[in-house]
C-alpha cells in the first residue's frame, strides 16, 4: 500500500457518502463567461464571485452534497464579508476539490481531436492547493466520436496524461477525479457510443495500472452511455442505464472507490432519472452517484440571473436538485419530487 493510502481511501469514502454526490462548480473563465453571458450577467471576477458565493452558502447544501470541486479563481475567493469560501464549505462538511487541468488544446497531427494540458507543474501546484485546504481534484480529458474517431492514439494519449496527473495526486495525498469524458456531440447510435466508452475506460484502467495508481483512494467521473445528440433514436432510460452499467462491468475495477457521473449537456431532469435508473438493476460492485455541473446549476443560475434579491430562490433550486439527484444516487427518485 503507498503511503498516504489511509488519508486517500478515507476522503474517497466520504465523497461517496450514501445519499451525496459532488457539485462541480469548477468552470474555467471561458466557460463561466459563456454561460453567464446566456443570461445576461456581466462578465466579471466580482460577479463570478457573487455567483459562487450563492453556491457555497446554499442552506442545506451539504445534505445532499459530498464535496465541490472549484476553480483555481475560487478556492482563494472570500464571501462579501469576508470568510473564505474554503472555510464555508469545511463548516458544512463538505470537501474541497480544484480542478487542475489546464483545458484540453488541439493535438497536434490528429486534426479534431484534442489532449489535456497541464502536467507541468503540476506537483508544486498539488501541494499549494493541498494547503489551502483541497482534498480531491479533478482532470477531464475530452473525447469525441465521429465515423473515423476518436483515433486510439488520441485514447491512449489522454489516458496516460490522466494517470500521470492521478499519480501526482496520490504522492501529494490528494484524491484524483480522473474524467475521461467522450462528448454527445453527433449522430451516434447508443451502441457506438458504448463501444467507444468501453474501449476509453479499458485504456485509462490500463494506464492507472501501469502508473501504480491505489483505486480505493480515486474516483471515476464518467460520461453516461447516450446516443448523439443528433441522433434520430431516442433511448429510453432502461436502455441508457444498461448500456452504461454493462460497459462499466466489463472495464472499471471493482476496487474503485466510486464513479460519479457528468451530465454533458443532458437537461437536469433527465440526467437525475438516468443515475436513478441504474440503480433499479442488481447490486453494483461501487458506490454510483453524480459530479453534475450543468444538470446542478443551470435552474439556479436562471433564476439569479446576476440579481441578488433572487439569491434565495436560486438556493432553492440549487438544493432541490442536489435532492432529487441525492434520492437517484439510491434509486429513490421519483417524478414526482419535481414538484
Ligand atoms: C464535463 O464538464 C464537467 C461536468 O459538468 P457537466 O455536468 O455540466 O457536464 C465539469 O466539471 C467541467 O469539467 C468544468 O465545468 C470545467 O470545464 P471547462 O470547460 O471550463 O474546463
Amino acid at each position: 500500500m503507498p503511503l498516504n493510502a489511509d488519508t486517500l481511501i478515507d476522503t474517497a469514502r466520504a465523497l461517496m457518502a450514501p445519499g451525496k454526490g459532488i457539485l462541480a462548480m469548477d468552470e474555467s473563465l471561458g466557460t463561466c463567461n459563456r454561460r453567464f453571458a446566456q443570461v445576461g450577467i456581466g462578465q466579471s471576477e466580482e460577479n463570478r464571485r457573487r455567483y459562487r458565493e450563492l453556491l457555497v452558502t446554499a442552506p442545506g447544501l451539504a445534505s445532499h452534497i459530498s464535496g465541490a470541486i472549484l476553480f483555481e479563481e475560487t478556492l482563494y475567493q472570500r464571501t462579501a464579508d469576508g470568510v473564505p469560501f474554503v472555510e464555508v464549505l469545511q463548516a458544512a462538511g463538505i470537501v474541497v476539490g480544484i480542478k487542475v487541468d489546464a483545458g484540453a488544446q488541439p493535438l497536434a497531427a490528429f486534426p479534431g481531436e484534442r489532449i489535456t494540458e497541464g502536467l507541468d507543474g503540476l506537483r508544486e501546484r498539488l501541494k499549494a492547493y493541498a494547503g489551502q485546504g483541497a482534498r480531491f481534484a479533478k482532470w477531464r480529458a475530452v473525447l469525441n466520436i465521429t465515423e473515423q474517431l476518436p483515433s486510439r492514439f488520441a485514447i491512449q494519449a489522454n489516458a496516460q496524461a490522466l494517470a500521470r496527473y492521478a499519480a501526482l495526486c496520490q504522492e501529494a495525498r490528494v484524491v484524483p477525479i480522473v474524467e475521461p469524458e467522450i462528448l454527445m456531440d453527433g449522430d451516434h447510435s447508443l451502441a457506438r457510443c458504448q463501444a467507444v466508452t468501453t474501449e476509453v475506460l479499458a485504456q485509462v484502467f490500463e494506464q492507472l495500472h501501469q502508473h501504480r495508481i491505489l483505486l480505493e483512494g480515486m474516483i471515476l467521473k464518467p460520461n453516461m452511455v447516450l446516443p448523439g445528440q443528433d441522433s434520430p433514436v431516442t433511448a429510453t432510460l432502461e436502455a441508457v442505464a444498461q448500456a452504461t452499467v454493462e460497459s462499466f462491468l466489463r472495464t472499471v475495477p471493482a476496487a474503485v472507490a466510486g464513479i460519479a457521473f457528468l451530465s454533458g449537456g443532458q437537461s437536469s431532469p433527465l440526467a437525475t432519472a438516468h443515475l436513478n435508473a441504474m440503480h433499479q438493476g442488481a447490486p453494483l460492485p461501487w458506490p454510483l452517484t453524480f459530479s453534475y455541473g450543468r444538470a446542478l446549476q443551470d435552474e439556479a443560475l436562471h433564476v439569479w440571473a446576476g440579481d441578488d434579491a433572487h439569491v434565495e430562490r436560486a438556493q432553492q433550486a440549487l438544493v432541490q436538485r442536489a435532492r432529487c439527484n441525492g434520492a437517484a444516487a439510491q434509486g429513490q427518485y421519483h417524478p414526482s419530487m419535481e414538484n
